[in-house]
């Protein structure tokens, strides 16, 4: 077998071990369109308060720029869709941050990745991203044929939906690239566009991330929340599942089985009156592996206040 098709299937095998649902390949190379849409986002301020999304914008959307001779990038996703939901009496909780922090969880599986590849092939250029690195991750979730990306801004999977969280893996090992083309599902369904309580939703697949509720909840760092925007939360407190959860391809989602995304209690239990009477040492032991310590003691209690007030 050509050493291509060999490490291809090296590289399906393992993210299969590792426990990531869905593996894609594709070609590394410079992501043009992405970054004609990424510019325009940028300049209509769209990031609003979240200004590490300006910098690095050449790494964002040429992938030699991260690593050297680049040939090829893996992207992985791994499924957070849970069992049970919370019920509808309690503030909100977007459903990734039930359980662990899930760039931990997927860092250490990223390392092993290398780790695996490297035993195999021998040394190679090669780095693991989850989230937090300039890289346009649903970009590349879409050009390595694992999904198409919904109005909604998400990567929708076929068979799957759209709660999973997406890695990305560019190494300078040449593998075999994975059909580009995924037809777009969407059709005239506006389920999304209909049900965002904020209208961050835009024509052409555009998210104003300004306007999201998981941008006031998580990112917005020690500023309160516009008075415009009262009335509109819904009861969420972290994060916001709205235009996914009214997403029919949804409806394939099944549950994970993962157990670092079980939910902690607090989770299912935390009413109003609860969350409010949270103290910061509390809040620290509680949530020391959840995501939710993103957006610190300060954040949830604001956001506590603002849909109380609302
Ligand atoms: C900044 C950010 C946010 C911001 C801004 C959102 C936004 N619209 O960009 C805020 C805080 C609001 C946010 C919210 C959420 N986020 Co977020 N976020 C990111 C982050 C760090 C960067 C995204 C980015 O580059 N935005 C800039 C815009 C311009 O890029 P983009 O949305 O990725 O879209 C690109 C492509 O999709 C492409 N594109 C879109 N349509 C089309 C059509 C064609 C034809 C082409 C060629 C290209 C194309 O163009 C864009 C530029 O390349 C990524 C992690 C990462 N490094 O990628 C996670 C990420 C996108 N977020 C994620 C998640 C889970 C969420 C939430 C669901 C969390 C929640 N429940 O609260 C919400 C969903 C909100 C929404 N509807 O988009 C996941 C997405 C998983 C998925 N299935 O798609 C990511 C990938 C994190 C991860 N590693 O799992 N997020
Ligand atoms: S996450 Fe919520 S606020 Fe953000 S775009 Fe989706 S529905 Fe709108
Ligand atoms: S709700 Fe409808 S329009 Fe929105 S992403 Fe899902 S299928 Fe596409």
């Amino acid at each position: 077998m050509k050493a291509h098709l060999k490490n291809t299937d090296l590289v399906k095998q393992t993210a299969s071990i590792l426990g990531f649902d869905f593996c894609g390949i594709a070609k590394a190379e410079y992501l043009n369109e992405d970054a004609r849409r990424l510019e325009s986002w940028l300049q209509k301020g769209m990031h609003g308060s979240m200004h590490y999304m300006q910098n690095h914008f050449e790494l964002r959307v040429d992938p030699e720029k991260l690593v050297p001779g680049a040939k090829s990038v893996i992207t992985l996703l791994i499924n957070y869709f849970p069992e049970t939901t919370q019920a509808d009496t309690l503030p909100k909780i977007s459903k990734y941050a039930y359980g662990q922090d899930y760039h931990e969880v997927i860092r250490k599986k990223l390392h092993e990745f290398l780790q695996i590849l490297k035993n195999n092939i021998g040394d190679f250029n090669g780095r693991g991203f989850v989230d937090s690195a300039p890289v346009l991750e649903r970009a590349w979730a879409k050009k390595s044929g694992l999904g198409w990306i919904g109005k909604n801004g998400n990567l929708i999977n076929k068979k799957s939906g759209s709660f999973f969280f997406i890695a990305t893996l560019i190494t300078d090992v040449d593998l075999q690239a994975d059909d580009v083309y995924v037809k777009d599902f969407c059709g005239s369904c506006t389920k999304c566009i209909d049900a965002c309580p904020t209208e961050a939703i835009l024509p052409g697949k555009v998210v104003d991330g300004s306007k999201c509720i998981s941008y006031f909840t998580i990112e917005l760092k020690d500023a309160l929340i516009p008075d415009k925007m009262k009335g509109k939360f819904d009861n969420w407190l972290f994060g916001c599942d709205v235009c996914q959860d009214v997403c029919p391809w949804n409806r394939f989602a099944s549950p994970h089985k993962n157990e670092s995304f079980k939910p902690i209690e607090a989770i299912f239990e935390f009413n109003k009156n609860d969350w409010e009477e949270l103290t910061e040492e509390k809040f620290k032991i509680i949530f020391s592996k959840s995501p939710i310590k993103r957006t610190k003691f300060s954040g949830i209690k604001r956001n506590l206040q603002f849909i109380q007030s609302s």
